[in-house]
Formats: structure tokens, C-alpha cells, sequence
């Protein structure tokens, strides 16, 4: 039986991901970290949290990854941990330097003294491209991330290659698009919208505020993209891989899909700081702009070119952006039944 390892394991990816390793037979162990109200909701939800071995574990404690990594002596080491949410990225540079760069290193270097023969899975992001280089995005595509999280990841992404040129270590960075699913973090767009429009066609009345309606995403399942990323430590050598839908999509539009997935009619008025949409049919107020959302720095436009991905690794994204607004405006709906 393989063993694997999951950082991250309470976030949406760690969830989907020890739910795939746990069917395909693998004896599934994650790290979980000190705080007030631990909660195992995503585990819980996917029915797998009794099912998988828990470790006391903190990106920013080096003796603790020693020790953990030590003790589980993984086949494959998943890390997925880190502050993901780039909007508190400004607010929070240093700390999110630490857990997503920083902390990149010290996994790295102790699998090399500890257990070299490890697989390693490094989370790296779309949001390493940053400024538009290039259309579509691939793994050759220049970096110029634009924000403090972007920065971080870039150091992940980097170190990752580094330490496989370095020390022949089976070291895989995905770069993976947005990812998307009833799991995700609320403080994200497309859950924030698919939960605030349930909380409406439940009979709510607080329009939905958001920021940038511009920016235009490459939104995927995360389902899928757990998929990719255990191919991607099937392979005999390491490399790196976009996963990606291939197509892009406005915050406007996957409001308009999710509006629609919940019989809302939406009729859009004003521009910028002054655009709002309204529900036809129920005449109420469902989204308004709170410039309080606007990023200091903003990425425009992403969309990934995942044909490596797709001729070396077998992998396609199978949920369409419709697909994927309905299916967690209808999860968020059913919620507050
Ligand atoms: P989530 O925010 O849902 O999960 C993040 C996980 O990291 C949680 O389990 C969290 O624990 C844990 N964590 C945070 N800080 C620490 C720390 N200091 N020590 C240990 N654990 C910590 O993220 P996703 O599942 O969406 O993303 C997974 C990874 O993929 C992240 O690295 C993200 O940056 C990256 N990524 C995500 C994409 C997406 O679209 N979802 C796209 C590209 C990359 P807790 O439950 O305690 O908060
Ligand atoms: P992102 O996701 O920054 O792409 O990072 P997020 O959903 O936060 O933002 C996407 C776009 O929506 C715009 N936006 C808003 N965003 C939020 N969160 N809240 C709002 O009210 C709002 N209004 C408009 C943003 O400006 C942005 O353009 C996600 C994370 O999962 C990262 O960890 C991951 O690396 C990348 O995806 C790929």
C-alpha cells in the first residue's frame, strides 16, 4: 500500500485529494495545524475524514516538518498548505512569504536528508503570470506576478525545479488555474457569489458586493484538478504542467451563469464603481460594486494552455464554466434549506 502525505489536507484541494488517493488504495495521511476551532467541514462532507491520519503540522515550524516527515516517511508528499487567499496577501506579506515560499524550501530540504526517494507535488498557481505576457498561458509563459501571494509562489515554483536539477529528486510543480467547487473558501469570488445569490433566492435581501467585474478567470473543478496532480507523480520523471480549461470567463459573466442556475433574470445598469445588476423577476437589488474589493495590483486576464498536461499526462478538465456555476449555486442553495 502506498502512503501518501497532504498539506493542506482541511482545504478544498487537500479534500478532494485524500478522497482520490483513499480510492485508489493509498494509506492517506495530512497535516493540520493549531488553531482555535479545527474543523475537518471538508473532510467531513466528502464522508473521508475518519479515514485518513492526522498530524500535528505548521509550514513555519522547520523541527516540526523534520519530525512529521520523519515519522510518516511518505511515498508521495502533497503540498497544498499555504495562505491562498491573494487579497490578504497585501495585508499580510511577510507571513505569506514564509508559508508559501519559504516553507517551500524546508519541505524540500528535509525529504533530501531524510527521504530523498519521496515524490514530491508542489501547489504553484496561474497567479506566477500575473501581468499578461502571453495568451494562452503555458509553462513557458515569462512570470510577473502581481501580487505578494504571486511573489511567494514564484520563490515555491522555483526552488521546486531547482531542487529536481539539483538533486535528481522527483519534484513536480503544478501550475494550476483557478479551481473551483462547493468546497471552496468563502472569502473567494465564485463562492462568495454562488452563496450570496442562494442566500437571495432563499428570500435574503443583502445584494451581493463585489469588486473588479473585469478580471476574467480560467475556472476549472477542483475534482478534476486533483487528478492532474497525482498523474503528475505517476510520471517516471518530475517536470511541471498547467492544468487548465483552456477558455476564460468574466466575474460577469459566471455571475450571470450562477444568477441563471437559480431563475434569476438579471438586468445589468451602470459602469465601474457604479454597476449594479437587479433580478428582474423579483425586482430586487442582487449585486452592487464596494470599491473596498478593488486589488492595488490586478491580474486581467487569465487563460491556460494545458496541452502538455493533455498529451503527456492524459488529463482534461471535464466541467464547463455553466456546469460549474450551477453546481455550486444549487450546493449552496440546497445548504440553507
Ligand atoms: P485552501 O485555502 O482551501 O486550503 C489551504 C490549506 O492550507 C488549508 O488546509 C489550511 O489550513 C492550510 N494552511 C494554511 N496555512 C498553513 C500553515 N501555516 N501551516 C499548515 N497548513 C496551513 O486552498 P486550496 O485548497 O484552494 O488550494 C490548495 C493549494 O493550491 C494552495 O497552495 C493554493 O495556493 C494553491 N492553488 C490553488 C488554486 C485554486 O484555484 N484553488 C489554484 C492554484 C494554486 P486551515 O484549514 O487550518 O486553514
Ligand atoms: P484569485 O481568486 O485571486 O484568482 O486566486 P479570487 O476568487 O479571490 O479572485 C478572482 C478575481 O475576482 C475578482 N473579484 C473578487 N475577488 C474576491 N475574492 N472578492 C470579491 O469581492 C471580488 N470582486 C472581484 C478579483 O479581483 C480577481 O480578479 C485564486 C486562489 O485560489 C489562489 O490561491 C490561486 O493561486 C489562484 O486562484 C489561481
Amino acid at each position: 500500500m502506498k502512503k501518501a502525505f497532504i498539506t493542506g489536507i482541511t482545504g478544498q484541494d487537500g479534500a478532494y485529494l485524500a478522497q482520490l488517493l483513499l480510492e485508489k488504495g493509498y494509506e492517506v495521511h495530512g497535516g493540520v495545524r493549531r488553531i482555535s476551532h479545527p474543523t475537518l467541514s471538508r473532510l467531513d462532507k466528502l464522508g473521508v475524514a475518519n479515514d485518513v491520519t492526522l498530524h500535528e503540522f505548521d509550514l513555519s515550524e522547520s523541527n516540526n516538518i523534520y519530525r512529521t516527515i520523519d515519522k510518516v516517511r511518505a511515498d508521495e508528499f502533497y503540498n497544498l498548505a499555504a495562505q491562498s487567499f491573494v487579497g490578504a496577501s497585501w495585508e499580510l506579506p511577510i507571513y505569506t512569504a514564509d508559508v508559501d515560499g519559504m516553507a517551500v524550501v524546508r519541505i524540500l530540504d528535509t525529504l533530501r536528508t531524510l527521504t530523498p526517494e519521496t515524490r514530491f507535488y508542489q501547489a504553484s498557481t496561474s497567479e506566477m503570470f500575473g501581468l499578461v505576457q502571453e495568451v494562452p498561458q503555458s509553462e513557458t509563459t515569462r512570470l510577473y506576478p502581481r501580487s505578494p501571494y504571486g511573489v511567494a509562489k514564484v520563490y515555491g515554483h522555483y526552488i521546486t525545479m531547482n531542487y529536481r536539477e539539483s538533486f535528481g529528486m522527483h519534484a513536480s510543480s503544478g501550475i494550476l488555474f483557478n479551481h473551483e467547487s462547493p468546497l471552496r473558501g468563502k472569502e473567494f469570488v465564485t463562492r462568495k457569489i454562488t452563496m450570496g445569490l442562494a442566500r437571495i433566492a432563499r428570500g435574503g435581501d443583502a445584494p451581493v458586493e463585489l469588486g473588479n467585474m473585469d478580471a476574467k478567470r480560467d475556472w476549472g473543478f477542483a475534482g478534476d484538478y486533483v487528478e492532474g496532480m497525482w498523474r503528475m507523480l505517476q510520471q517516471d520523471d518530475a517536470d511541471d504542467y498547467v492544468l487548465a480549461t483552456g477558455t476564460t470567463t468574466t466575474i460577469r459573466d459566471f455571475f450571470t451563469f450562477a444568477a441563471e442556475a437559480l431563475g434569476m433574470d438579471l438586468v445589468w445598469e451602470g459602469e465601474g464603481e457604479a454597476e449594479t445588476a437587479t433580478d428582474r423577476k423579483s425586482g430586487k437589488l442582487v449585486m452592487r460594486v464596494n470599491p473596498q474589493f478593488f486589488r492595488p495590483a490586478e491580474v486581467d486576464l487569465l487563460i491556460g494552455d494545458p496541452t502538455k498536461a493533455r498529451e503527456k499526462l492524459g488529463w482534461e478538465s471535464k466541467v464547463n464554466i455553466r456546469q460549474l456555476a450551477e453546481m455550486m449555486a444549487q450546493a449552496d442553495y440546497d445548504e440553507l434549506a
